[in-house]
């Protein structure tokens, strides 16, 4: 499916915006539909060997200039999606030849075709109380997550299990799932990226559903664990996702990769990438020397900007890398500070209950007031970063840039000025 080409509001071409309405210009509202890519035409150059010890600026272009305008942030964009794919999660397809589904109360079916290969899967469907159509937050693996907070706030639940779109416990040259189905099985695809292209699969079907039921312009996403890396890679890739809440998830999910690499105690590189085909296969050549990685993950927190962003952190589990997490938020967050978002990504870690994916009371509020602010377009944003004093990343001891001041220019940063718009998964956690 191709076609559909709404846009979100914030991002519609008017005239100048200045400094001081960029907030409201660029905050992406619920009524309206996005495109999973909004920057497919940017054309990307290749990119040379880079070795750089800090977080690469996210500001600076591949040609080695640095961006000026929010517009430009489009394609600065779709550069850093294209390394990410390349040197760290694989490549996503783009949008299939055809998908084709039903959406009822209890359930959605996805048959997709691509290339001449077909597949087929489904999710469950919670809805809340009230009369639809509602948002909906597709929940990965069920594990931790807090279904009460997201129904009982007025969205749906969209229970998704990964593992039919992408197993784990297979090797590398023979990956298995509704992704591979279509692409291959020695795919050099990683699972978070299949997860997250399915994610995006079941949103082509309740876009084109008559749209009773569910929403299509208000869709966000969560998952704890090795679920929280494929929320923040769902998130990150698709951008009409306008709501992104990954839950203690770890190396390969928010955690900074050169940081998380230093950290006492949290997952190495290595041990990630081995665990589970999570990342793509050609991570391997960066598990000894993230240094000569070309992006890093505060570029995907970038990517996701100026969506709605909610990162939580579990600061009790070395494992997590939870300081780790704090740098790519902290980092991530100068993106949105520089496209007048700041106040869309909220990171709270100050948690009392060390389980690994419990659910949290101080989670609740942010979440609810998040999915009521980017799902139901009403109040406003958590716009909070609590950071656990144990685990606070330094975010000045990682980079070595500073963060530009954005013109705006009159064009639209979506889309370069088209007034267009107006099953749960198991795992075991053994740590
Ligand atoms: C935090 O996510 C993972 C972690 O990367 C793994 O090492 C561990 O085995 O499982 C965690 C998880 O998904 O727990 C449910």
């Amino acid at each position: 499916m191709r076609s559909r080409r709404y846009r979100p509001r914030g991002w519609a071409g008017a005239a100048c915006v200045t400094a001081l309405t960029l907030a409201a210009t660029l905050t992406p509202q619920a009524g309206v539909l996005a495109d999973e890519d909004d920057g497919a035409d940017c054309s990307v150059p290749a990119p040379g060997q880079t070795s750089e010890a800090l977080l690469p600026d996210p500001f600076t272009k591949l040609d080695g200039t640095r961006i000026s305008t929010t517009s430009e942030w489009r394609c600065r964009r779709a550069e850093i999606k294209e390394l990410a794919e390349s040197s760290v999660y694989g490549q996503k397809p783009a949008p299939p030849d055809s998908v084709t589904g039903t959406v009822s109360g209890s359930g959605i079916t996805v048959n997709v075709t691509d290339q001449g290969r077909s597949t087929s899967f489904s999710a469950d469907v919670d809805l809340p109380s009230g009369s639809g159509p509602f948002p909906a937050v597709v929940v990965l693996g069920g594990l931790g997550a807090d279904t009460q907070t997201i129904t009982s706030s007025g969205a749906a639940v969209i229970g998704f299990d990964p593992y039919a779109v992408g197993e784990e416990g297979t090797s590398r040259n023979s990956k298995q799932g509704a992704f591979y189905d279509v692409y291959g099985s020695s795919s050099g695809t990683g699972l978070l990226m299949a997860w997250s292209w399915g994610i995006s699969r079941i949103i082509d079907v309740v876009e084109q559903s008559d749209g009773s039921i569910l929403r299509a312009d208000g869709t966000g996403v969560t998952g704890c664990s090795r679920f929280g890396k494929g929320a923040f890679v769902a998130g990150a890739f698709d951008q009409r996702i306008d709501l992104t809440m990954p839950v203690e998830s770890g190396t390969a999910g928010v955690p900074a990769l050169r940081s998380v690499a230093q950290e006492d105690g949290a997952q190495p590189l290595s041990s990630a990438y081995s665990e589970q085909p999570w990342l793509g296969d050609a991570f391997s050549s960066y598990t000894g020397n993230p240094a000569a990685l070309p992006v890093d993950t505060h570029e995907i927190v970038g990517m996701v900007a100026p969506r709605g962003l909610l990162v939580m952190e579990n600061p009790h589990v070395d494992w997590l890398g939870a300081t780790s997490g704090s740098v790519a938020a902290l980092g991530g967050r100068e993106v949105y500070r520089a496209l007048g978002a700041e106040d869309n990504i909220s990171y709270i870690s100050d948690v009392q209950d060390g389980t690994h994916c419990a659910t949290r009371s101080e989670w609740k509020g942010p979440m609810r007031q998040s999915i009521e602010r980017f799902l139901l377009d009403s109040g406003s944003a958590p716009g909070e970063f609590r950071i656990s004093p144990s685990e606070s990343g330094d975010l000045s001891a990682w980079r070595n840039w500073q963060t530009p001041n954005l013109t705006g220019d009159g064009g639209d940063p979506g889309d370069g000025g088209d007034p267009g718009d107006g099953g749960s998964g198991t795992c075991t956690a053994d740590f």
